[in-house]
């Protein structure tokens, strides 16, 4: 059997009698249609030829097989030949090892689970994740993973689709041998010795679906346990639930039940809205990342060192999230008492991580001593990178701001936490406003996924690229916005929350308005959310619009009319809501105040459907989004998704408010615009960009035409 030609993703190699697949579908390795049909054909080869009496898997460059082409799930692909590749390695008639390092995910480890064996690198990772992506394994490893590692780790490891390190897989059975080294070639020569030493042992064709060892005497109370307990958390969901059933198959039913039933449960998922929102997703965080026009030659600034303005709750998060990832934290405040108070909160917050064991006590301690304090701006002047964490407003920022360009170092960047203020004033009072830009973390920045990387007018792209890579190193994923009042996602809140206000005017009550947007999957309701955070910070910034407010769109002043009765929310006990601690319940007081504020207004309450509730919202969050497209404050309509998924608990299986909009049909969408106009008034004058990418069915179409 001659060498092949390198057209197609899979290359063969002879190591004496010893067949050597090499997988190679750059970025990673994943199975496509075309790598299917190469390894079955190539299985099907190495059977017929009696000089081969092994055969090895591994993939090209750094990393095994990282799942499905996941781009592929949009095409109409004939379902069981998705599995043929798979069943070919499964029945080979020669011994077959899997050499794994980078990532074997999803198909990836699938195949690998076809092998009678597996090695791989200790750096190597593998798993099933393919519920994050709203689907479920589908080619055997609902059945394969947990007859080698039992049922209930089985149920753990496919319904979180965690990635393992190597070590604990092979602690569990998944890899037969952790080979040394780091690299390919390392790894080749590993699994080269293994396959030699297993066939001079004589080592058995141990295919692991002939093996039930681990799934023997499961208990059957177990699966329901397991949905009992996980209920909660996968409200909504639908593959978490389909993958219960299939290992319960799995302990339960023969090998041929459980494969096909797992088939079937496969392609309900396929065809879910929910996967084609989860694939919208993964691959918009992604793109997400990349700034059109800003080309891979502009190479981010080295951030070693990072100082901030304000040990407040933002400034304690934001200073948490980088000593968490080993930067070291200068943190400036005005006294010591402020200080204090401030490492005693992210003391606390490291406490209760360590409590809840996400974090361990040496990592909290370590993570902690990379944040000093100072009250000196003088200390700061050497840190690459400075984040102004300070009170919302522009005179003290600018004067922050002014203090910064004076002392800090020249080529450091000059970041403001703003969450609306208007960044090319900040960065006005600069001599260096090239080197300006708003990082826009979310609460609480050690936890929350979201940076809104904000761009000023004068912000150099070298400014931006840094920005950009930072949330890479921090763990979250960055969004680029334009500078405008709110940036993408508050100013998107803001067009929504003046919707939900008037939908009271007109008939609903904060608490229906709540239970239509957690029934829609949101994980708070707005009026709720609001009273968390305190219905006075709106108040302040009402107050200093209310001179610029266009008069000739309509207004209530219904939220005012709480804030005057003293209720702020949570903190006073009583907001639209009332409280007793944190627990909240709908107040008579607050629905008496709303009839009669509607009848003041001569406004005719009627009852108003949750339905209508969740597209009237649902459809302010996408006019306000089309406008930002409009403006250029969003470059992608994805990029809005990721945004509201990560930044405002948009459910992830919903895709996001522009997914959304594109799944109901866009010309629906600008319908109902153009209604709300007709009922509402200019809050709804309709949009160009809306108009257009009605007509063309989706946002791409309208961006790639910008
Ligand atoms: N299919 C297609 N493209 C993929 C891909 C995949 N499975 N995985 C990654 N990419 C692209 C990605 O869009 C990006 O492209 C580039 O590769 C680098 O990725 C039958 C049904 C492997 C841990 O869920 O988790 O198997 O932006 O930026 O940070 O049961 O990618 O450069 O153009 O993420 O180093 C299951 C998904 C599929 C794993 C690497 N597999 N991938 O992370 O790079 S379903 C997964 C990842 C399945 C079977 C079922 C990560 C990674 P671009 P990246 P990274």
């Amino acid at each position: 059997m001659n060498e092949t030609a390198p057209q197609v993703p899979l290359h063969f190699r002879r190591q004496g009698d010893i067949a050597v697949l090499i997988i190679d579908n750059p970025p990673v390795n994943a199975l496509s249609q075309a790598l299917r049909k190469a390894i079955s054909e190539t299985m099907a080869l190495t059977d017929a030829d009696p000089s081969i009496k092994a055969v090895i898997l591994i993939g090209s460059g750094s990393t095994f097989i990282a799942g499905a082409d996941i781009r592929e799930f949009n095409l109409k692909l004939p379902a069981p030949a998705g599995r043929a590749a798979y069943d070919s390695v499964d029945a080979s008639k020669k011994l077959t090892v899997a050499a794994i390092h980078g990532n074997a995910l999803g198909g990836g480890l699938e195949t690998a689970l076809c092998c009678h064996y597996r090695v791989a690198l200790r750096s190597a990772r593998v798993g099933l994740p393919e519920v994050l992506l709203g689907l479920l394994p589908g080619a055997g490893g609902t059945q394969r993973l947990p007859r080698i590692v039992g049922a209930a780790e089985g149920l753990e490891l496919i319904t979180s689709g965690a990635h393992i390190d190597a070590p604990k897989a092979a602690t569990l059975g998944i890899i037969d041998e952790i080979v040394p080294g780091e690299d390919f070639d390392a790894l080749l020569q590993g699994a080269l010795a293994f396959t030699r030493q297993a066939l001079a042992q004589g080592k058995p064709l141990r295919q692991v679906r002939a093996t039930l060892s681990k799934l023997a005497g499961t208990d059957p109370a177990l699966f329901q346990e397991f949905r009992n307990k996980n209920a909660r958390k996968w409200t909504g969901l639908i593959a978490p639930q389909k993958i219960v059933d299939c290992i319960e198959m799995a302990a339960t039913r023969s090998w041929d039940e459980g494969y096909a039933f797992e088939l079937a449960r496969f392609l309900e998922c396929k065809e879910s809205p929910q996967r084609a929102a989860l694939s919208h997703v993964f691959f918009a965080e992604r793109e997400a990342a990349k700034i059109p026009g800003l080309g891979r030659e502009i190479k981010p600034l080295p951030v070693a060192s990072v100082a901030i303005i304000g040990a407040g709750t933002m400034g304690g998060g934001i200073a948490m999230a980088f000593a968490n990832k080993g930067i070291p934290v200068k943190q400036l405040e005005m006294s010591a008492e402020a200080l204090q108070r401030g490492r005693g909160i992210m003391q606390k917050n490291y406490d209760t991580s360590v409590s809840r064991g996400s974090l361990s006590k040496d990592k909290a301690d370590a993570a902690l001593a990379r944040i000093t304090g100072t009250l000196d701006y003088q200390d700061l002047a050497q840190a690459d990178l400075v984040i102004e964490a300070v009170f919302e407003d522009m005179a003290v920022k600018q004067e922050v701001f002014r203090k910064l360009d004076a002392v800090m170092k020249p080529g450091a960047i000059l970041a403001t936490n703003t969450s609306y203020l208007d960044i090319d004033q900040i960065a006005a009072v600069t001599q260096r406003p090239e080197s300006v830009l708003g990082l826009h973390f979310f609460s609480p920045a050690n936890v929350m996924k979201l940076l809104e990387v904000v761009r000023g007018a004068r912000s150099a792209p070298q400014t931006l690229a840094t920005g950009m890579s930072l949330a890479k190193r921090l763990g979250k994923i960055a969004v680029l916005a334009g500078n405008c009042d709110g940036f993408i996602g508050n100013r998107i809140l803001a067009n929504y929350a003046r919707e939900a206000e008037f939908l009271l005017e007109e008939g609903a009550t904060p608490w229906q308005v709540d239970e239509a947007l957690k029934g829609f999957g949101l994980p708070m309701g707005i009026f709720l959310m609001r009273d968390m955070a305190g219905l006075d910070i709106g108040w302040r910034v009402r107050q200093r619009k209310e001179a610029t407010r266009p008069k000739h769109l309509r207004h209530t002043t219904l939220p005012d009319r709480i804030c005057e009765m003293g209720r702020f929310g949570q903190k006073t006990g009583a907001g639209y809501y009332q409280y007793q601690g944190r627990e909240a319940s709908p107040d008579p007081a607050i629905e008496q105040l709303i009839i009669e504020y509607s009848a003041k207004a001569g406004i005719t309450r009627k009852p108003v459907s949750n339905e209508e509730i969740v597209r009237r919202i649902l459809t302010a969050m996408v006019y306000e989004g089309a406008k930002i497209l409009e403006e250029g404050i969003a470059s992608r309509a994805s990029d809005i998704d990721v945004t509201y998924v990560y930044g405002y608990g948009f459910p992830r299986y919903r895709g996001g408010p522009m997914f959304w909009a594109e799944q109901q049909g866009l010309a629906q969408v600008r319908d109902w615009v153009l209604e709300y106009h007709r009922v509402h008034g200019d809050h709804w004058k309709p949009v160009r960009l809306l108009d257009e990418a009605a007509a063309a069915g989706s946002w791409k179409a309208v961006e790639r035409s910008r």
